[in-house]
């Protein structure tokens, strides 16, 4: 594994098992329970590391709060440009750091290339917002006064990313966060750890160029679900992001909320189209497949709901079918191939049952589902993705399944449509493909689309680093990345300044 190497992980390596706390000041292997990673592509063990301890999860914490003591006072377009060398040196191995993400979490080399790329973007994003982190000036109704408001850094901020982004949703808030002052600390997820340790030493080597920056700004702690509980009782991260399923994002948020901290959640989504009557129907095939069967359906923003008019239904999904008949399913590393593995058979298996309960809830499987043996890897879970024609209400429709499988529903009118569309309690992604202008304000206006991103002629995924992303109820309610998602890594402060010799109180009372 030569990339592994470019990126200069070997020297992490001790008696063979990588290290489990990593940052310039600590660099240890993990004192608990082992446990080996294995490529999705075959099953293979490609590493073994040890979870940390709780003791060394302090070590950490102390570690990330000195850091910030130092770092919240270096100016932030000095912080800025820490992540303008960090976007450099990611550009440069940009096909090795793909290659460990395809490695881990089994996407295709293009997708893996294109997560990269969201890393770079929002480097060059955060770089711009390093000069631009502005509060207001605010009149004030008293003689002799001013007021302002700041925005300073928060602290220590954890980190807790899954594996289907491990390196994007990492980079949209460690990225982010740097520029705004914080110390990150990752906790990534079991099954790609050997991302976070690449994207780890892509800071270090950054660092390096920078010594008048504290070390202790990044690091990685590689632990279980006990760490992760750890971290979100612990009151020196005033904020934890997490991304991941809705049952883990309930408990961080529980912990987290129970000390009166901060999180930011991104968690399941059961994104829907609505295709209606109007719709050019080759632009709507385009992205009905890239959404719902690329990643193999492992996205967060993922078409899981495809909501048709039921006069183009028949149409509309004759195309898909043939479209995915032609899809090239095998070894995600292998060019030209579309759809890469399942993750594990823990995922398989949660496909397949909620194929079975599609069945029993009165669901037709219109095509795939099965598990691909031929001309794929052995050992790895790879799915010919499933197209299911059911009913909008039936139980599973409602759940989020981490897999390619496509529902497909139909309406009649928009209302109803738009119904349908919000009806779950997932509320991350959204689209509608119409030529109709009306029909388009309709799905965008505060009666449309319920969800955070809600688009236009364009799929449910494959969204830019510019904007906020995140969505609604069960999704969590977070946004990282662009727009003013910074806000939510750095503090509040609201400063009134009196410059004149009197001491009026505010509202005019007297007190005297
Ligand atoms: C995720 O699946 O957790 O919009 C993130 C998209 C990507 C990010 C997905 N930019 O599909």
């Amino acid at each position: 594994m030569t990339f592994l190497e470019n990126l200069g992980m070997n020297r992490l390596q001790s008696d063979n098992l990588y290290c489990s706390v990593l940052s310039h000041d600590l660099r240890q292997t993990g004192e608990g329970s082992e446990f080996s990673v294995n490529s999705p592509i075959n099953g293979m063990e490609v590493a073994r590391f040890r979870n940390a301890t709780p003791a060394q999860l302090e070590q950490v914490i102390t570690t990330a709060t000195a850091a910030f003591k130092t770092f919240r006072t270096v100016p932030a377009p000095v912080r800025g440009e820490l992540v303008r060398r960090i976007g450099n040196i990611a550009r440069e191995h940009k096909e090795d750091l793909a290659r460990v993400i395809t490695l881990e979490s089994g996407k295709i080399m293009a997708e893996a290339l294109g997560e990269v790329q969201e890393w770079i973007d929002v480097c060059d994003f955060a770089v711009g917002l390093s000069r631009q982190l502005h509060g207001k000036t605010i009149v004030s109704e008293r003689p002799g006064h001013r007021m302002m408001e700041q925005w300073q850094p928060l602290g220590p901020v954890a980190v807790i990313t899954a594996f289907n982004f491990p390196m994007a949703v990492w980079a949209w808030n460690t990225m982010i966060g740097l520029v705004c002052g914080d110390a990150m600390v990752l906790k990534p997820s079991e099954k790609a750890p050997l991302c976070a340790l690449a994207c780890q030493a892509v800071v270090e080597k950054a660092l390096d160029t920078m010594p008048e920056i504290p070390r202790g700004i990044a690091s990685v702690i590689i632990g279980d679900r006990e760490i992760g509980q750890l971290i979100a009782q612990d009151t020196r991260f005033p904020l934890v992001s997490a991304t991941g399923s809705t049952l883990m994002g309930r408990s961080v948020a529980e912990t987290v909320g129970a000390r009166l901290g901060r999180s930011l959640l991104e968690l399941g989504g059961n994104n829907a189209m609505i295709v209606s009557e109007t719709a050019d129907l080759d632009l709507a095939l385009r992205a009905i497949v890239f959404s719902a069967a690329g990643t193999a359906g492992q996205r967060c923003t993922t078409l899981r709901r495809l909501i048709t008019h039921r006069s183009v239904q028949d149409d509309l999904v004759e195309r898909i079918k043939r479209s995915y008949a032609s899809l090239a399913i095998g070894d995600p590393g292998t060019e030209g191939n579309l759809v890469g593995p399942l993750i594990d058979k823990h995922s398989f298996d949660a496909m397949q049952s909620a194929l079975d309960a599609a069945k029993q809830q009165g669901g037709e499987i219109l095509f795939g589902g099965e598990r691909v043996t031929e001309g794929v890897p052995d050992g790895g879970y790879y799915v010919r993705p499933a197209i299911v024609s059911i009913r909008h209400d039936a139980p599973v429709v409602h759940q989020e399944t981490f897999a390619p499988i496509l529902y497909v529903l139909s309406f009649d009118t928009l209302d109803e449509a738009i119904d349908i569309q919000n009806e779950v309690p997932q509320g991350l992604s959204s689209a509608i493909f119409t030529e109709s202008m009306r029909e388009a304000e309709q799905f965008l206006s505060a009666a449309g689309s319920d969800c955070g991103i809600a688009n236009v002629n364009i799929g449910t995924s494959g969204a830019e680093i510019g904007g906020a992303f995140g969505g609604e109820k069960e999704t969590g309610g977070g946004r990282e990345s662009g727009s003013d998602a910074w806000k939510a890594y750095m503090r509040r402060s609201t400063n009134t300044i009196n410059y004149g010799g009197e001491l009026p109180l505010a509202q005019g009372i007297v007190f005297e």
